[in-house]
């Protein structure tokens, strides 16, 4: 198996995931500040120029981030990132899709890439200030999911690869105070030598 991913970029979770299942994969560097999405060869293997994107032993490429942890999670029961009951799994995938969909997505872009949501320089910050504004509600939203628990279905899944990342952006990149229970998270993650291994190979430690 291969990883595409960028520094920086979501692909950590998947990256902190195959840590966590400890078999071997490579990792293969789509520089996006290079606009290498954009460019063959990965553009021809990824059409969607985005990252995370995971070549499979079988040459097959699977994309999208929540479809790519699902799988490495299914796919490799021992390793316990996905809970055993189907009430915990849709409450997983519900928790995956809005942290991606909604905060990421509407959220974080608007931050990191303003200029693809108007075509008025003009515009620009209140763009941002809208992406701040989501990731706001969606970490209020997260941290009541989070509660008092270690992570967010109480057990260890790969909903917490996907906290991290949009916790670590806050914090890093977006310099946006986070509810203290999701600081809390980032901390026992950072914890974690699956992470630390993903964080020291990405130049993140
Ligand atoms: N919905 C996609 C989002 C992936 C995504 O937006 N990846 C970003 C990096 S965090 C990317 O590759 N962006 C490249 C670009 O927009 O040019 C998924 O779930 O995998």
């Amino acid at each position: 198996m291969k990883l595409y991913y960028s520094p920086n970029s979501c692909a950590l979770a998947i990256h902190i995931i195959l840590e966590e299942i400890g078999k071997p994969y490579g990792l293969e560097l789509v520089n996006l500040r290079e606009g290498a999405q954009y460019k063959p060869p990965f553009i021809t293997i990824n059409p969607k120029a985005k990252v995370p994107a995971l070549q499979r032993d079988d040459g097959t490429l699977l994309t999208e981030l929540p479809a790519i942890a699902w799988y490495l999670a299914r796919s490799n029961p021992a390793a316990g990132l996905l809970p055993e009951n189907i009430e915990g799994e849709a409450r997983l995938l519900e928790l995956v899709d809005y942290m991606v969909a909604t905060v990421h997505m509407r959220g974080f872009t608007r931050i990191f890439r303003t200029a693809a949501f108007t075509p008025t320089t003009a515009d620009e910050p209140a763009v941002q200030q809208t992406g701040k504004e989501i990731i706001m509600a969606g970490f209020k939203i997260i941290s009541q999911s989070l509660g008092a628990k270690a992570y967010l279905l109480g057990d260890y899944s790969i909903a917490d690869a996907v906290l991290f990342y949009l916790g670590d952006w806050a914090v890093r990149r977006v310099e946006m105070p986070v509810p203290d229970n999701i600081a809390g998270h980032t901390a026992r993650m950072r914890a974690r030598p699956a992470v630390s291994r993903a964080l020291a190979a990405e130049g993140l430690a």
